[in-house]
């Protein structure tokens, strides 16, 4: 069962005003179970969060599009989240989670519809593993579309998962800042490893989203700022920013979507770095084409 029944039902309104054509890069739809049921394999049962309620927030927050990524839940099972793309008017793309025997034909009606990226996920909680040589066949022909591929994994894989980085034939984008442990801090060998791995591989992207999973402490979750910061300091042209709306396996609270809107200008501060944050390096991603 789900930790909470549902994402925050009156998040606050944000002081900050994203600027115009902003994109919340990383957000999900959950269901609703009974039109768009879970995946028998699924490692979480959510509460029901629908596309109306994120195309919702999304204009309270004052976004205009969405990204939507498939989420763990719905397995491979990607109706729901094409489903939303396609009612979106345009407003959303989609990351999706395919089977390694997928074949052209159905990726090329999956990118139709909107998505432009798969999504690799090595979070033993979320999903079984798979070997990185499945990753990498899926990889190469997502590659064929122009797709780019986002992986998931947390700050203590980075060795192993490094070499696997190098072999994506992809533009690679990184969920959560790959969960960095703020106790370590920023000068930490392992987040200065991260940022060099960023120096080395210009074709990385990084979301500096999830403050809620990857602070120590409660919202607004300040000890995030200086990592988020440094990223999109040195990387200006390769962050992306999201919601993660609406929240799966929180276990200690349920975070506020206007809080989290509001930690934009602490990770962004000037104008330049907001607009390449919100609106021009997603829309290069998602909407060129
Ligand atoms: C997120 C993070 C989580 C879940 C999923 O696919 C998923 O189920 O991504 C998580 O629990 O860390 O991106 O929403």
């Amino acid at each position: 069962m789900a930790d909470f029944d549902s994402y925050c039902l009156n998040p606050s309104k944000p002081k900050f005003k994203p600027p115009a054509g902003a994109v919340d890069a990383h957000c999900h739809v959950f269901g609703p179970a009974a039109k768009f049921p879970f995946a028998p394999e699924r490692k979480y049962t959510p509460y029901d969060a629908s596309k109306e309620d994120l195309f919702r927030l999304r204009d309270f927050l004052g976004f205009q599009r969405n990204v939507i990524v498939q989420a763990s839940c719905h397995g491979t099972d990607n109706t729901a989240t094409i489903d939303a793309m396609v009612n979106s008017k345009g407003m959303a793309r989609g990351v999706a989670v395919v089977k390694p025997t997928i074949d052209i034909g159905e990726l090329k009606d999956m990118d139709k519809a909107g998505m432009r990226g798969v999504r690799f996920n090595f979070l033993p909680r979320l999903v079984d593993a798979t070997p990185h040589e499945v990753y990498l066949g899926v990889a190469k022909k997502v590659e064929t579309l122009g797709w780019h591929t986002v992986v998931y994994f947390e700050a203590p894989s980075l060795p192993t998962i490094t070499p696997f980085l190098k072999a994506l034939p992809t533009t690679i984008v990184l969920d959560h800042m790959s969960i960095p442990d703020v106790k370590k801090g920023v000068d930490s060998a392992e987040f200065q490893a991260y940022l060099r791995l960023l120096d080395e591989n210009k074709k990385i992207y990084v979301k500096v989203t999830g403050p809620e999973r990857i602070s120590a402490g409660a919202a607004p979750y300040d000890d995030v700022i200086p990592f988020a910061r440094a990223i999109v300091e040195r990387f200006p042209d390769r962050v992306l920013w999201g919601t993660d709306w609406p929240h799966p396996n929180m276990t200690t609270h349920m975070p506020d979507d206007g809080v989290l809107t509001d930690m934009i200008p602490k990770f962004a501060p000037t104008a330049a770095q907001q607009q390449a944050l919100l609106v021009d390096n997603p829309m290069r991603l998602y909407w060129s084409n």
